[in-house]
């Protein structure tokens, strides 16, 4: 996983230090400088850039990373590289700090609890939908989920489908049919029984379509959801952000579902998301079926990516 990133920032290759007598560090016990750090922010920057991190989180690890790196001296006995990897890692951590809401104590402390789910056209709505359905239904909550998708030929038939094979409650109203009104009917359902979870599937919208951002508006009002999820497909790089953006903007949105991370896929976007929008990626697709939605775990991340 994270391939790519993984190999760039695995910073195999040796970097330089003036060499300087390792006399003064063991009479001293001060040790080297570090050195010149440009060059190795700079093959860092383009790396990361490569990787899909956005050109403004790139600069802003690469000065964070200078920062941290001030006035350090390698001591005797320390690895320079392994000094830099270090500084590395823990810049890339502190960006990533932000809180990462707990959804299934969200949803056990409310009833009906509903989440709506946007995003582009393909990037994984309907079966992060499905994929959500699964897990509260194993948590032992009551799930009814809106085929509020009813802009696209088949996208009803997919999302009930999917129910079937789950066993869960699809609202549905015909193709065509307006989606706030089928929002609205699925949350009046779930009303009637306890522990009731909401999911709310819609339809793919295109960045310039303002119909169907508009309608979007109207099924967040009429549904007045306690969690607005985006789905970005992490295999759309750096246009994630722009789309998360977007979103943003237009409904609010809560958190960040990064889908088919499980493709050969770059990871860069996932660092961009949250150090620039200041949202939390909540969980991760990593696969077709319905147990493949991981919680999203910053230490894993930095794993994959690093180690
Ligand atoms: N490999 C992989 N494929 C995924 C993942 N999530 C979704 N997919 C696939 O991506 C394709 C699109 O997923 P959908 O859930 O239909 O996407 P959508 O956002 O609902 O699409 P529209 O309704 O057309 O806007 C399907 O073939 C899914 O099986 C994932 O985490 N990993
Ligand atoms: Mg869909």
């Amino acid at each position: 996983m994270f391939e790519k990133l993984k190999e760039k920032l695995g910073l195999k290759k040796k970097t330089s230090i003036e060499e300087s007598s390792f006399e003064d560090s063991l009479t001293t016990g001060l040790g080297k400088p570090i050195g010149d750090l440009d060059e190795f922010t700079d093959d860092l920057k383009i790396s990361l850039l490569e990787a899909d991190v956005s050109l403004a989180t790139a600069e802003k690890l690469s000065d964070n990373l200078k920062g941290k790196l001030k006035g350090k001296r390698i001591k005797f006995g320390e690895d320079r590289d392994k000094v830099l990897k270090e500084a590395v890692k823990s810049t890339i951590t502190d960006m990533l700090k932000i809180k990462i809401p707990n959804l299934y104590s969200m949803a056990s402390s409310k009833s009906p609890f509903i989440i709506l789910l946007v995003g582009m056209n393909g990037t994984g709505k309907t079966t992060t939908a499905a994929k959500l359905a699964y897990e509260f239904k194993k948590r032992d909550h009551y799930v009814v989920i809106a085929a509020a998708d009813t802009f696209r030929a088949g996208a009803i038939d997919q999302i009930f489908i999917h129910g079937e094979k789950l066993g869960v409650k699809v609202v549905k109203h015909q193709a065509g049919s307006d989606p706030a009104s089928v929002a609205f009917d699925a949350v009046s359902h779930a009303s009637k029984y306890p522990r009731s979870v909401v999911i709310i599937d819609t339809a793919g919208r295109m960045q310039t379509n303002k119909n169907l951002l508009e309608e979007m508006k109207k099924i967040k009002r009429v549904s007045k959801p306690d969690f607005t999820i985006l789905t970005v497909d992490a295999l759309s790089g750096n246009d994630a952000l722009n789309q998360a953006k977007m979103f943003d903007e237009a409904v609010g949105i809560d958190a960040i579902v990064v889908t088919k991370i499980d493709a050969d896929t770059k990871g860069g976007s996932i660092l961009s998301l949250i150090y620039e929008l200041k949202k939390p990626v909540i969980f991760v697709g990593n696969g077709q079926t319905y147990e493949d939605l991981m919680e999203f775990d910053p230490n894993w991340y930095i794993k994959n990516i690093i180690d």
